[in-house]
Formats: C-alpha cells, sequence, structure tokens
C-alpha cells in the first residue's frame, strides 16, 4: 500500500499523509453520517449521549460571544455507524498502518475531531504517548480528514522528527493539563508544519510526535476522524481514556500473545472526567 519512500519518511519523521485512505462511496457514508450527528446537536446545549463507561458521546463546544455550542467531539463513532467501522477496520488507511508497525495490528480507540465554522474549538500541544503509554510506542494515530484541511480550517500542526526526541510531561503543578507547558509549546511553534490535504486524506502520525492545532479560521468545517491503532504486542499501560468495545480488536494479522517493551519513564495520565477538550481547558482543571 504504502512505498519504501513512503514508509522511510514516516521512520523519520514520524508523520506521513496520504490522499484516498478511503474510497469516495465510503467517504460519502462517512460524510452522511456525520452530517446527522451535526445536525441532531444543533437544539443541544450540553454533552449528550452515552458510551461504554457512562461519559457523553457527543461533546460540544461551549458558545461563547454570541456563537451557539457546537459539536466538536464523537467518541467512539464506530460503535454507532457502519461506515466509520469500516473505514477504522478495513480501508486503504487500515493496510497503510499495517505497512507502518504490522503486520499484526489492533485497534485502542476512535473518535472524531470536529471544528464547526465560528467555533473556538482548538487543541493544546501535546504527545498522544503520555495519554495512552503502551509497553512500546509503536502505535499509529491516523487522523483521516472528512473534509478538505485547508490553511485556514485549523489544519493539524506537527513537528517533525520530535518522536524521537523527549516524551513531554503533561502534568505541571500537580495539575494534569494534557498539553505541553508553555516554554516548550513556543519552542514547537516555532518549527511547526501543517498536515492539509483534500477529503480522504489520511495523516498517519507517530504516537510519540508533538502537535497541536489552532482554532477554524474559514467558513467551512474541519473534521477529523481520528484512529489510534498499536502494534499486536503493545500492551496498554494506563486505561484507555476513550473507552471503546472495539479496544483490541486486530484489524490485519493476528495476537501474537507476547508483549514487547521499551525502556522509558512517564507520568500516569489522567482519567478524564469528560472529555479531552474538556480536560486541556482550564474550567475542568480548576473544578
Ligand atoms: O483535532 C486536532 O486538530 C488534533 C487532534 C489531537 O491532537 C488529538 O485528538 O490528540
Amino acid at each position: 500500500m504504502l512505498t519504501q519512500d513512503q514508509k522511510d519518511a514516516f521512520h523519520r519523521d514520524g508523520v506521513l499523509t496520504v490522499e484516498n485512505a478511503v474510497n469516495a462511496d465510503l467517504l460519502a457514508r462517512l460524510r452522511a453520517d456525520f452530517a446527522g450527528w451535526v445536525e441532531e446537536s444543533a437544539d443541544k446545549d450540553a454533552p449528550y449521549g452515552e458510551t461504554v463507561d457512562g461519559r457523553p458521546r457527543f461533546d460540544l463546544q461551549p458558545g461563547e460571544n454570541g456563537q451557539p455550542s457546537a459539536l466538536r467531539r464523537v467518541a467512539a463513532p464506530t460503535e454507532v455507524s457502519d461506515a466509520f467501522f469500516e473505514a477504522m477496520s478495513n480501508s486503504a488507511m487500515t493496510d497503510m498502518v499495517a505497512d507502518l508497525i504490522g503486520p499484526n495490528i489492533k485497534l485502542h480507540h476512535t473518535k472524531i475531531n470536529s471544528k464547526q465554522p465560528g467555533a473556538a474549538t482548538m487543541v493544546k500541544w501535546h504527545q498522544d504517548f503520555p495519554f495512552t503509554p503502551h509497553s512500546n510506542s509503536d502505535l499509529v494515530t491516523a487522523l483521516l480528514m472528512i473534509d478538505e484541511v485547508t490553511e485556514e480550517n485549523g489544519p493539524l500542526a506537527v513537528v517533525p522528527g520530535t518522536h524521537k526526541g523527549p516524551i513531554h510531561s503533561l502534568w505541571h503543578d500537580g495539575v494534569f493539563t494534557g498539553a505541553v507547558d508553555p516554554d516548550t509549546e513556543a519552542e514547537m511553534k516555532q518549527d511547526a508544519k501543517l498536515c492539509m490535504g483534500k477529503a480522504g486524506s489520511v495523516c498517519l502520525m507517530h504516537t510519540r510526535l508533538a502537535h497541536g492545532s489552532e482554532p477554524n479560521l474559514s467558513t467551512m468545517p474541519r473534521t477529523l476522524f481520528i484512529c489510534v491503532y498499536s502494534a499486536g504486542d503493545a500492551m496498554p499501560c494506563s486505561p484507555n481514556p476513550v473507552p471503546t468495545k472495539h479496544m483490541g480488536l486486530f484489524v490485519r494479522g493476528e495476537d501474537p500473545r507476547r508483549v514487547r517493551a521499551e525502556a522509558y519513564d512517564i507520568d500516569v495520565p489522567e482519567y478524564p472526567k469528560t472529555s479531552f477538550f474538556a480536560q486541556q481547558s482550564e474550567t475542568e482543571r480548576r473544578a
């Protein structure tokens, strides 16, 4: 599925963007299901629905400055949509991940992050691994573009090569902020590269790569379907922050029934009270 040059680029940079990760028919079904959730959420002003641990499935950006609240996260969409299950488990995207960390690939979790036009939704800088530590770091976060991602609509920003650098703590002064400290963030932003592409493209990101994203300044939505996969022999070291009945599903290869370990030190993450976005916001941290 991926060329040797693409695989080499991923291992060198920790990030690779590839077009046509799902076919046109599946992309249309993904877009239709998500449009239905946006419509359903329009008359809601607080998170709603329920996932396996009782927390809401649908998370809303609180309305500010006269803007209505807006859907920003769907947790574990594979549980409520055949299209999202298919994209996660049986698409070109799945094969690409197997090319990078396969042959045995299992699912950790899925979610949709959406930035509706005018909403303040943004992601503070972090690496994924301190949220989801495993016995080894052969984990890929696949961010499938459900909408076209442009310079204006809040693209993912990454710092190539940081997957080979330090693991940055997300705890500061005894508080789990879900983000690196402000000085580290300023340094990361200086070297940031944007991951953009047409709808149906996927950004494949190493779990230790530093990344963040700014609000959507355009009139078009920016929606990403995010699947976190691990090698079959990577074992989770903390509870899944976005638990799903599909966790541990082998989507390629088979269970090797072995654990492979890498040496590293990491702070234990805090389990989110509500969602990732609330965890990164001042309000929840002070609650
Ligand atoms: O939605 C985004 O722009 C980034 C997603 C992300 O960083 C995350 O969910 O960990």
